[in-house]
């Protein structure tokens, strides 16, 4: 399959900081990927300390494990998906969309079971991040189900890169963060894909998605990329996304709560 390089979809994306890749993997393909990431939630591939809850802040009903599971670095965890289609082809989005000197800096699963019902909280990644010099960075959001409104779709406030950043705290039990915005927010925007389809966003871009209603399961498989230049200067100041230390806070100053 090959990735049409489009200057339509670069000029979106710096319009509206987000923007679709089109299809990322054929069908084979999603099923391949399915496997592996079933895997990682049945724990057959263990994640350890890589996998909690994006959704710890709201009660769990009985018998769920976690209102939205999230597991960093699935690549690192098992590494024979660095050698499957996905890395290279989102690899080449990223450079088109933000530059050559992209790479990937942490890839991260993303699934809501069916029934939970929990929504992601409204945030903008750059807030979880150090504040760096450069602040180019893209995450290829991608659906391994049929992503839709009732099970979890993106929601993207269209322009809210150019925006400075909201001021982020943490969740009501300090494990992950969140900022004031709704889907009435002018320019909120959801956008469904079919499986096997990618849509990428800024580091700056308002983002969120409903819980899971319905009885079908909701995997998302998401990879970050920013310039090596920035990556370097991020892990020299120890931010490695969860490989080592996976603490989710605000992290960057234009972000922070006053008297966090
Ligand atoms: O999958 C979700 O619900 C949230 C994804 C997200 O926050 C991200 O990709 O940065």
């Amino acid at each position: 399959m090959t990735i049409n390089a489009s200057l339509e979809r670069t000029e979106l994306f710096q319009q509206d900081g987000f923007a679709l890749t089109g299809p990322l993997l054929s069908p084979e393909e999603v099923e391949a990927y399915r496997d592996v990431y079933d895997q990682m939630l049945s724990g057959r591939i263990e994640s350890g300390d890589k996998r909690s809850d994006l959704g710890s802040h709201v009660p769990r009903k009985e018998g769920v494990e976690e209102n939205i599971t999230q597991i960093m670095w699935p690549s690192a965890l098992h590494p024979p998906l660095l050698r499957m289609p996905l890395h290279s082809r989102a690899l080449a989005v990223a450079r088109e969309l933000i530059g050559d000197d992209a790479v990937l800096d942490f890839d991260m699963l993303i699934h809501k079971a069916p029934h939970t019902g929990v929504p992601t909280p409204w945030h903008q990644d750059a807030a979880y991040w150090v504040d760096l010099p450069d602040t180019r960075a893209v995450s290829i959001w991608m659906a391994l189900d049929e992503a839709t409104l009732d099970n979890g779709c993106m929601w993207y406030v269209r322009g809210s890169h150019r925006e400075p950043l909201r001021v982020h705290r943490p969740t009501s039990d300090g494990r992950n963060i969140e900022c004031d915005c709704s889907e009435d927010e002018p320019g909120a925007t959801a956008v469904p894909l079919s499986p096997g389809e990618g849509v990428a966003h800024s580091g700056t871009t308002l983002h969120y998605s409903r819980g899971n209603t319905t009885d079908h399961t909701r995997r998302a498989y998401i990879l970050n990329y920013r310039p090596a230049a920035m990556i370097q200067l991020e892990r020299e100041q120890g931010m490695d996304h969860g490989l080592e230390n996976n603490e989710r806070k605000v992290r960057n100053k234009n972000a922070e709560t006053a008297g966090s």
